[in-house]
Parts: structure tokens; sequence; C-alpha cells
């Protein structure tokens, strides 16, 4: 090689290095490495997307809808891009139960609350050995923009605690779930720094419907919604309308307080026969969802349990948004 040329670095294969190295004996130090390699590889994938990726061929028929959520329900080992693409056709969305074990999203919204902890500790001046809490410093040209926003709702930006993060990372990977997203996508899948949060949903905050699309521009996308808690009766679940939309509904009409939001009264007629359904989730289960889908925090007041859940979107490197801080997934 000349003075001038630089090999380009092998992202994957030194990923995979420190992560066999996190299995023997795991440190915060390589957690931020994994983190920062993330981002380099998500910044070079962005560069040179392809040219028309195409979304994958839906199977015959989607899985049936469970009696309670009217949601097609399916078991991890059902999970693949075809099976993916009729659900979103049919209804919008895919249940997808116990994606992850119990005690491992326990442990996780643990995790959350701890990570809080740790970012309350750094600013009274308390050190945090564990890297649960440390802001991404992205490559010159990218930006973070939504931390405080996402703080004052009560959750955290996944890439803000390199631990958690790593942590999410290998449950999804374990999954499955980064191939059958880009099997679904027909193109390599991003995450993002900025739409990719761990929340804490209290009974006292109510939903507000919307489709994630109105606000984040021409996406090519999909988001797993993990529930790291028994929701939906004695937590904060989710509000779904489980069908297909083809379009975005009508925003900002009564009783909205934002141009984006979708009043109950639209909500309702988007679902239709269908109607509106608040499944119960459990640790672990999830629900894949697009752009397109119409949902809100299902919350009442007098609910005993606060709720804990991951909300991370992929997204092809093709549309990847402008604003978006890329991560390889
Ligand atoms: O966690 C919630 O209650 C809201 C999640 C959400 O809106 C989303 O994942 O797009
Ligand atoms: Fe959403």
């Amino acid at each position: 090689m000349g003075l001038f040329t630089r090999r380009k670095p092998d992202y994957p294969a030194r990923i995979a290095e420190l992560q066999a190295a996190n299995q023997s004996s795991r440190t915060a130090k390589r957690d931020k490495e994994i983190r920062q390699l993330r981002h380099l590889a998500g910044v070079e994938t962005v560069k040179s997307p392809p040219p028309s990726p195409e979304l994958a061929q839906p199977a015959a028929s989607a899985p049936p809808r469970g009696a309670e959520s009217k949601c097609p329900e399916i078991t991890p080992d059902e999970l693949t891009p075809e099976v993916l693409r009729a659900a979103i056709l049919e209804a919008g969305c895919l249940l997808v139960r116990d994606l992850v074990d119990d005690e491992e999203a326990l442990a996780m919204a643990d995790g959350i609350e701890a990570a809080f902890a740790a970012r309350l500790g750094l600013r009274e001046g308390r050190p945090d050995t564990q890297g649960l809490y440390d802001e991404l410093v992205p490559e010159k040209g990218y930006e973070v923009e939504k931390r405080d926003w996402i703080e004052e709702g009560g959750g955290l930006l996944a890439v803000d605690s390199p631990k958690l993060f790593i942590d999410m990372l290998e449950a999804f990977g374990r999954a499955g779930l980064p191939q059958v997203i880009e099997g679904y996508l027909g193109e390599p899948a991003l995450i993002s720094a900025d739409k990719c949060t761990l929340r804490k949903a209290t009974p006292d905050v109510g939903g507000a419907w919307h489709q994630d699309g109105a606000f984040m521009g021409d996406v090519r996308a999909m988001n797993v919604w993990l529930s790291l808690s028994r929701c939906g009766d004695v937590a904060p679940g989710m509000d779904l309308v489980p069908t297909r939309l083809d379009d975005f509904v009508e925003m900002g009409t009564e009783g909205t307080w934002l141009e984006t939001q979708v009043s109950d009264a639209v909500a309702e007629r988007a679902a239709g026969e269908i109607g509106i359904t608040r499944p119960i989730f459990n640790p672990g289960d999830a629900l894949l969802f697009d752009d397109l889908f119409l949902h809100q925090t299902g919350s009442d007041a007098d609910m005993p349990n606060p709720r804990y859940a991951i909300e991370s979107w992929f997204f092809g490197s093709s549309a990847f948004p402008e604003i978006y801080v890329p991560l390889a997934a």
C-alpha cells in the first residue's frame, strides 16, 4: 500500500472480536468501542446504499390474529421476512410472543432504572464505572438533536447507555432480528441514535395517537417495540389500530395538541369493524410495525405499575433520515 492509501477498516470483524472478548469478561470500555464502531459502520453504509431495494414478497397468508390482541401473532421460530410482510399488509403489525426471555427482559427494565440513576449520579458528581450512561459523540457532520426531548418524556436514548445498548443488540442478534428486517427491507438496515429509546411509561401520562412516518419523512422502516414489563392491564400498554393503512390519516383535528397527532375519533374510524385494541404484553413480547401504523401509549391513571419498553426503529440504508445518526445493527 502506498503512503496515502488506507485500507477500509473491516468493522464487522472488529466488532465480532470485541463481542467475543466481552463474552469472557465484559468491560465498559469495550462496550463503548463497539458502539463507536457500529456508528462508523453505519456512516459507511449510508454512503453507498443499493439503488432500488424491494420489500420482501408476502407469505401466502398472514398469521392468525390472537383472540385477545386482534393482531397477527407468532412465536420467534415463525418469524421470517415474508411472514412479517404478510402481517404488515393485513394488520399493519406483527406480535411476536417471547422474542426475548422473561428474565432477560426484566433485567433490561432494571437496567433502565440503573441508567437513569447513573445519569443523575454523573450530574451530581458520582462516577459511573459500568458504562450505564455515556452520551454518544457522533462523527463530524452528525448531531443528536432529540436528547432533551426524550429525557422529558421519561426516556433515554439507547445509545447513551453503552451497556444497555450492547445488551439490546445482542438480544436482537440472538433473535435474528437484523437479518429478518434486512430481508424485509431488501437492503442493509440501520438503527439510529435518535429513534431508538429506552422508556419508562407511567400511568399518569396519557397517550397521543400517531403514525411515526408523519414526523420521520420518507423512510423505509420497521419498528421493534419490545415490552420489558407486563402491560396493557396493570401498566401502560399500547393502543393499536390493527389494520393496514395505505396513507396518513387526518391529523391535528379536534382534541389534538400537536400537528402530527391524530384524534380519538379519527383513530376509531380508521380501526373500522375490527376496532381499537389494547393487547396484554408480557416481558419480552415484541410488536413489529412500520411508519404507517396508527398507535398510542395506552394508559389509565389508575393502573398500579409503570411500564418499561424499548422502541427501536430500523431504517433501510437507501432512505435513512438525513437528520438522524446511523449505527449498524
Ligand atoms: O412506548 C410507547 O408507549 C410508545 C411507543 C411508540 O410510539 C413507538 O414505538 O413508535
Ligand atoms: Fe410511535
